[in-house]
């Protein structure tokens, strides 16, 4: 007998994957985590026996309670799971995902829609961040259609505000987990900095490259990757993460003046794949390092005067706009960030999972 599981399975920003209420996965961690596995079907590179998509960013799940501290509505438990690996990380976080909680929580009647656009608060546990997130409610329902445009999701559809209200150290101790803006690392010019995603920053042409090489070629490139890899595990243990060979952070971020009339081009290694555009939080934290005197996107970076800043940053597949703003009495510290991202349900239904997920597991589901 195998065992359903209500989900509904989502498109979140440029990442896709299935949503569950946090009552209808079983509350014993081992066992849930086996489920997520089954769900998707990893590990196994292409995930040809469950619903991931053979990529880091399909092979997303998305977890949604009630809130459950004051002022809270909604609570989000992001797990990244690997298509080739047997792991399900709830460490850091996913703003792609976190697009979709709110337009679950509506689907399943968690919450209520409020008017033309409902805006609720929601605490991502992975990391304690809050954000307030407003969707499209006309007649009290959802709504997917509009002319919000994302980079790297084909079409349009209606938008979704994301507003920050706390991202600095999110899975390390601070903003700059070294103490310093820039540092020299296996002998690479650094900045590691974390503002909602842990970062490690470093100039493309510093490791021979240009910075506008394709996903594919920088997919193949085994040598750029070693050398990568190497630079991440040194950082890691700098930003106080310790040994994070087989951890899903820091992500690696090459960059390069902008071509296209943004603020800068990243490459993005999440941490092994090249993303075909960036993360959401990867986006905010490499707009931050724009703002931050001293950072390795000096002299890179083409960044406007004034306290409210948006910066574009331009990826594989076009640009991502972060808007900052900067506390007039320390410019250096970022009090807010917004930005915009579209969401889809997909399909409505059941997740089919093995019985012998649940064997010896001691939990009653
Ligand atoms: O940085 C990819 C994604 C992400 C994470 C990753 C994300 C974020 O694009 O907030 O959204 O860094 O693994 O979904």
């Amino acid at each position: 007998m195998q065992k359903a599981i209500p989900a509904l399975f989502m498109r979140g920003g440029t990442s896709r994957g299935p949503f569950f209420r946090e009552a209808d996965l079983p509350a014993d961690i081992a066992t849930r985590d086996r489920v997520l596995l089954a769900v998707m079907g990893s590990p196994d590179r292409r995930q040809i026996d469950g619903m991931g998509g053979a990529t880091p960013l399909t092979s997303k799940v998305g977890i949604v309670r009630p809130g459950a501290t004051p002022g809270v509505d909604l609570d989000f438990l992001f797990a990244q799971l690997q298509p080739d690996k047997d792991t399900v990380d709830t460490t850091p976080n996913c703003g792609n995902m976190l697009a979709a909680v709110v337009p679950f929580a509506l689907e399943t009647g968690m919450v209520k829609a409020q008017g033309e656009t409902s805006t609720f608060r929601v605490l991502t546990l992975n990391t304690d961040m809050q954000c307030d997130i407003t969707v499209q409610t006309p007649g009290g329902a959802v709504s997917y259609e509009g002319d919000a445009r994302i980079d790297g999701v084909p079409g349009c559809s209606a938008p979704i505000k994301i507003n920050f209200l706390d991202t600095a150290g999110s899975v390390c101790a601070g903003l700059l987990p070294t103490g310093n803006v820039r540092d020299v690392i296996d002998g690479i010019e650094v900045t590691c900095i974390d503002n909602g995603m842990p970062l490690v920053m470093f100039r493309a042409a510093d490791v021979g490259r240009t910075g506008y090489e394709s996903v594919g070629g920088m997919n193949a490139d085994t040598e750029l990757k070693a050398r990568i890899e190497r630079l991440r595990i040194a950082c890691g243990h700098a930003m106080g993460l310790g040994d994070v060979t087989a951890k899903n952070y820091p992500k690696m971020t090459l960059v390069a003046p902008p071509r296209e009339g943004g603020s800068i081009t990243t490459r993005s290694f999440i941490p092994h794949v090249c993303h075909d555009a960036i993360g959401v939080l990867a986006a905010v934290t490499v707009g931050t390092a724009c703002v931050l005197d001293g950072s390795i996107t000096e002299g890179i970076a083409v960044i406007a005067e004034g306290n409210a800043k948006t910066v574009s940053v331009e990826h594989p597949t076009g640009e991502f706009s972060v808007e900052l703003e900067l506390d007039p009495a320390n410019p250096q510290n970022v009090t807010r960030a917004a930005l915009l991202r579209t969401a889809r349900l997909i399909m409505r239904g059941e997740v089919m999972v093995p019985a012998q997920v649940w064997n010896n597991s001691g939990d009653p589901q």
